[in-house]
C-alpha cells in the first residue's frame, strides 16, 4: 500500500523532498502511520472537541492552547470553523497536525494562497511534514536507523537512550545490521523488549521523528514503515508475544484457522483489526461461547 502511495504521489514528494531535503518514503511513512494514508484524517468538529477539553479535560491548558490557536487558523483564513475537521483531540489533516504545529510549520505548497491540510490532495500535509522534520533537525540521506543483530553475550548495559557510539565502535563490538553487513550509521541501540528481541539503532533522524511524535515505537513504526515502502525486508527478530499471549506465528496461525473455519479475515498478516475481531466475535456467538472478540491462546488451541 505505502508502495502504491509513493508511486503514486512520488512527482509531488520528489519536489518536496528537494525543496525540504526530507526524503518522499520518509514523508509517506508518516501518512501512513498518521493517517493510514489519508483514510482516517477524523471528521470531529475541531474547534467544539477543543473547547469541551480545554473546558472539562485533565490537560486543560493544553488544549486550551491548542483551541485559541486553531481560533487563529480560521481567523487567517486557511479553512472555515465548518471545514476544520479532525479527530478528537485536534490532530488535523493527512498528517495529523494539531493547531500549534499547523501555525508552526504548516506551509502552502500548491500555491493557491491556502495551507490546506484538509482537502483529499495531501500535497499541503506533505509540505508541511516535510517542514516540521526539517525544523526539527532532519538530515537528508541520514538513515533513521534501522535493525541491528548482537553478538552473543552483549552487554545490556551498553542499549539504551544517549548511550550513542559511531558505527566503527559498534562493529567492533561485534553488532551488525540485521540485513547483513556493517552497521548503517552512528547513534544509540534500544531494544524495546530487552536482549533477545528486535534491535535497533537510532540516529539522530530518529530524535527528528520523535519531535513529531514522542513515542519510540511510533519512531520504530514511522523508521520501519519507510523502510519497507523501499522494498526492505520486514523486522527479523520475533517480537515475541504480545499482551494477549500471542506470537506473530500465533495471530497468523488463528487467522489462518478462522479463515478455514469459514470465517474471512481478510489475510492473515498477524494484524488484528477490526476485521479480525469481527470474525473473532461471530465465531464465539456461533459457538456459544463468551463473545470478547479478542484474540487468545485458548480460541487457538479451540481452532486447532
Ligand atoms: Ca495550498
Amino acid at each position: 500500500m505505502g508502495q502504491d502511495k509513493l508511486r503514486q504521489y512520488g512527482a509531488v514528494l520528489s519536489r518536496i523532498e528537494a525543496r525540504y531535503g526530507v526524503e518522499a518514503h520518509v514523508v509517506t511513512a508518516v501518512w501512513g502511520l498518521e493517517s493510514f494514508y489519508g483514510t482516517r484524517r477524523g471528521s470531529v468538529p475541531v474547534i467544539s472537541a477543543l473547547a469541551t477539553l480545554a473546558y472539562d479535560g485533565r490537560r486543560g491548558e493544553f488544549f486550551e492552547s491548542q483551541l485559541i490557536a486553531a481560533l487563529k487558523i480560521i481567523a487567517n483564513g486557511d479553512v472555515s470553523a465548518r471545514g476544520m475537521t479532525g479527530s478528537w483531540a485536534g490532530a488535523m489533516g493527512h498528517t495529523q497536525f494539531i493547531p500549534t504545529s499547523y501555525l508552526a510549520y504548516a506551509v502552502d505548497f500548491t500555491g493557491d494562497g491556502k495551507r490546506d491540510i484538509w482537502s483529499e490532495d495531501p500535497t499541503d500535509s506533505f509540505a508541511s511534514t516535510a517542514a516540521y522534520l526539517k525544523n526539527s533537525g532532519w538530515q537528508r540521506g541520514l538513515p533513521w536507523g534501522g535493525e541491528v543483530r548482537l553478538p552473543e553475550g552483549f552487554n545490556p548495559a551498553l542499549l539504551g537512550r544517549g548511550k550513542g557510539k559511531s558505527a566503527g565502535e559498534w562493529t567492533a563490538l561485534g553488532v551488525t545490521s540485521a540485513m547483513g553487513g556493517a552497521v548503517p550509521a552512528g547513534g544509540s541501540i534500544i531494544a524495546p523488549k530487552g536482549v533477545g528481541g528486535p534491535a535497533f539503532l537510532r540516529t539522530q533522524n530518529f530524535n527528528v521523528i520523535l519531535r513529531y511524535n514522542n513515542a519510540e515505537s511510533y519512531a520504530i513504526g514511522v523508521g520501519h514503515l519507510s523502510d519497507r515502502i523501499l522494498g526492505r525486508p520486514a523486522v527479523q527478530a520475533d517480537w515475541g508475544p504480545d499482551q494477549t499471549g500471542l506470537t506473530m506465528a500465533d495471530r497468523q496461525a488463528l487467522q489462518r484457522a478462522l479463515t478455514d473455519a469459514g470465517y474471512d479475515t481478510g489475510g492473515s498478516d498477524g494484524v488484528i483489526g477490526t476485521k479480525t475481531k469481527a470474525t473473532i466475535s461471530a465465531y464465539q456467538q456461533a459457538s456459544g461461547l463468551a463473545v470478547t472478540g479478542e484474540p487468545s491462546l485458548d480460541l487457538l488451541r479451540r481452532l486447532r
